[in-house]
């Protein structure tokens, strides 16, 4: 018995982010799969956890928790120690930093550019959005290379939790039928991550129960 338990689906990418972080600290817990073709997500049950019926949520005794980066940092501060929570606020900022981008900027390119090529029916297919999504993916893409060029890591040498919502994006990136440019600096990170038996676990698995479902 635990008194963690991780509400979502394996094949969704805000999920992958909380279980990769949960992984990583080696904390015990519960995955309790709801959403997509598991259903469950209409509930008035789960519409207390979560308002906006999506997952990932983060039950720990008495707190219920959603938004993926909001449980990420929560695992990384209670569980992680000071390799996945640095308690000095200067090491932490720039780890905030690109897990925010990750957000704001990084997803709003890739996400739409996986619902029109893995969610979408081909015949459905809209040429110029896949176009627009293109080009905001790869100008992230590039920024973060810029990074990565001079650190390991997104937020400096150590491994942290930026790289984890970041890496989520990268591996449905790589795995998608699209073009992108080489670009040295990720692709060295992309090796990084891979050995990290986490990240293989948690990531690195198939989606295709999701293809041509442009419902949940
Ligand atoms: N901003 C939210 C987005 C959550 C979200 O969109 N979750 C999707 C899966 S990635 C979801 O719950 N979809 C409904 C479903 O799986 O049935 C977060 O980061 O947690």
């Amino acid at each position: 018995m635990t008194d963690l338990i991780l509400w979502g689906r394996a094949s969704s990418a805000n999920l992958q982010k909380a279980r990769w972080a949960l992984e990583e600290t080696g904390v015990r817990f519960e995955l309790r799969e709801v959403g997509g073709r598991f259903g469950g997500l209409d509930t008035p049950e789960f519409g207390a956890m979560n308002p906006n019926r999506l997952v990932p949520v983060l039950q720990h005794g008495e707190l219920t928790l959603w938004e993926s980066h909001a449980v990420v940092r929560y695992v990384a501060a209670v569980f992680g120690g000071e390799t996945l929570w640095p308690v000095d606020p200067t090491d932490r900022a720039p780890i905030d930093q690109w897990t925010d981008w990750t957000a704001t900027t990084f997803q709003r390119g890739w996400i739409p550019l996986f619902w029109q090529l893995v969610r979408t029916p081909p015949e459905n297919h809209d040429t110029q959005a896949i176009a627009a999504a293109l080009k905001d993916t790869v100008a992230a893409l590039q920024i973060m290379n810029g990074q990565l060029e001079k650190t390991d890591y997104l937020a400096g040498d150590e491994f942290s939790y930026a790289d984890i919502v970041a890496g989520v994006s990268l591996y449905r990136l790589t795995t998608m039928e699209v073009d992108l440019p080489s670009l040295a600096g990720i692709e060295a990170w992309h090796e990084r991550l891979k050995r990290r038996p986490a990240f293989e676990k948690t990531v690195c698995i198939s989606y295709e129960e999701l293809r041509g479902r442009s419902a949940h």
